[in-house]
């Protein structure tokens, strides 16, 4: 009996805390989370609505050099690091239709921006 009410306090606790740091949406922003690990980006197409702010929230999990910066040259995003297992934000606002590639800093891992309006 015991083990199950600690159990049950273990698991709303973990609940409540995965819901700390999830990015706070509102109707006039879209916020995308993204993931790099040493295989590429996940995920790797997003589609996006033009004229509303944009944040992309972009944690790298994976060790490898290739994966430690990110651009979005179109968004004129120069290359900016992406410390291990820390989330770095960037914001912008897509104005046109289109599709835009983000990369690492080296050019090799892609992934792309899909803008509709
Ligand atoms: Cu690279």
């Amino acid at each position: 009996m015991r083990s199950t009410l600690l159990f049950s306090l273990l698991a709303a606790f973990l609940l409540t805390a995965c819901g700390v740091d999830a990015p706070d949406a509102s109707a006039d922003e879209q916020v995308i989370e993204i993931d790099v690990t040493n295989r590429g980006y996940a995920p790797a197409q997003i589609e996006l609505t033009a004229g509303v702010p944009t944040r992309l929230v972009v944690t790298r999990t994976g060790d490898s050099a290739c994966a430690s910066q990110l651009q979005i040259p179109d968004m004129d995003i120069a290359p900016t690091d992406l410390p291990l297992d820390k989330s770095v934000e960037f914001a912008f606002t897509p104005t046109e239709e289109g599709t835009y590639a983000f990369t690492c800093g080296m050019d090799m891992l892609t992934g792309t921006l899909s803008v509709q309006s």
